[in-house]
């Protein structure tokens, strides 16, 4: 294979630069100002703006209110010159959501969760978005009684299906994730949310995003997860960050924890194409606690330097010795071909 030229292009979410609470304590750091934060896009080395429904314009304002709005924010972003890479409903802060979004027992419920997840559609569309991301935060159970879970399944199908029958031009990307804030989810892994993808009304309007820590939370390997979806040709966005072990959620800066595992994920990327159709690079990263308000922005610059880095290396491995050490089966010199690279040596 040569070397691609693929010029990548990376986002972020404005919830990536945040206060430092978490569940034992209160915010540790003042609240960036949002037009700040768009400002911060362009001067960190950003393109692209990942947002859910409630990052541009209050949940369930009334539609008139909300497009007024959604041009205010379109018109700071064309200032900037970012574009929208994705959006996605927040479904699981609504007090409606609390036992669910489109699993809830609750009728009234699932019906708030379909209409939300409409007209988050609709301000993709008012802003220029085609790719709806939907992770389904509280689509499982604390405990398994609580729901039958096939039905969770197919309730989640059908509501994919709204989605996709509500605007005929999105496609829609499942973000699994095994656990938390759920005690497992009902589309645990890349694997359940891919097979999702193949039931719905349109398979070819129907893809995934894959998180790296997510990936790891489930015991498996973000590169290889990422490598199966793109088999499908469905990988159209990914989350970047690391993860140390199977605990909650940290999101930590990419390759800070297992920078062989960071540099096979660029790999397969690079290898496969990835961001030649416009797929941006999302790092979704967070700032860790002790972190100033001055400083709360590096783990995003951070984040997309490693990835660069690593590209670098990638881009310096040497194809046609990995391919004959591949042929030879000289597994121990090819591991340490690749230790080398990421140590700065040639060989
Ligand atoms: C959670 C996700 C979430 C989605 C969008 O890990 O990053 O924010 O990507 O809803
Ligand atoms: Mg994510």
């Amino acid at each position: 294979m040569k070397p691609s030229q693929t010029t990548y292009r990376f986002s972020f979410g404005p919830w990536n630069i945040s206060t430092g609470a978490d569940p034992f304590g209160p915010a540790a750091r003042p609240e960036m100002e949002y037009a700040r934060k768009l400002k911060a896009y362009k001067e960190l080395g950003f393109d692209a703006v990942q947002f859910h429904d409630d990052d541009v314009v209050p949940a369930d304002l009334d539609w008139p209110s909300t497009q007024k709005r959604v041009a205010e924010v379109k018109k700071i972003l064309d200032g900037e010159g970012l574009f929208v890479e994705i959006i996605a409903p927040r479904l699981w802060e609504d007090p409606r959501t609390v036992d669910g979004a489109f699993t809830s027992n609750n009728p009234a419920d699932r019906q708030y969760a379909i209409d939300r997840a409409k007209r988050t559609a609709d301000i993709g569309r008012e802003i220029g978005c085609k790719n709806y991301v939907l992770w389904l935060a509280r689509e499982g159970t604390y405990i398994r009684e609580a729901k039958c879970a096939k039905t969770g399944v197919a309730r989640i199908v059908d509501a994919w299906n709204a989605i996709l029958e509500h605007d005929s031009e999105i496609r829609v990307l499942g973000e699994a994730k095994p656990n938390e804030p759920m005690d497992q989810a009902y589309l645990p892994t890349v694997g359940h949310m891919m097979a999702v993808t193949y039931k719905t009304i349109d398979p070819a309007r129907s893809g995934v995003l894959i998180e790296s820590a997510h990936s790891i939370l489930a015991g498996l390997d973000p590169a290889d997860d990422m490598a199966f979806a793109l088999y499908h040709g469905k990988l159209w966005s990914v989350h970047l960050n690391d993860q140390n072990g199977l605990k909650y959620d940290q999101d930590k800066v990419f390759g800070s924890v297992d920078l062989r595992r960071a540099f096979n994920t660029v790999w397969v990327l690079e290898k496969n194409g990835y961001g030649q159709n416009g797929e941006a690079v999302g790092l979704d990263v967070k700032a860790m606690r002790t972190t100033s308000f001055e400083e709360s922005m590096f783990h995003l610059s951070h984040s997309k330097a490693m990835f660069l880095r690593l590209l670098d290396v990638v881009r310096g491995v040497d194809e046609a010795r990995v391919e004959e050490l591949r042929k030879n089966r000289q597994y121990e010199q090819l591991e340490m071909l690749i230790l080398n690279a990421l140590m700065g040596k040639a060989s």
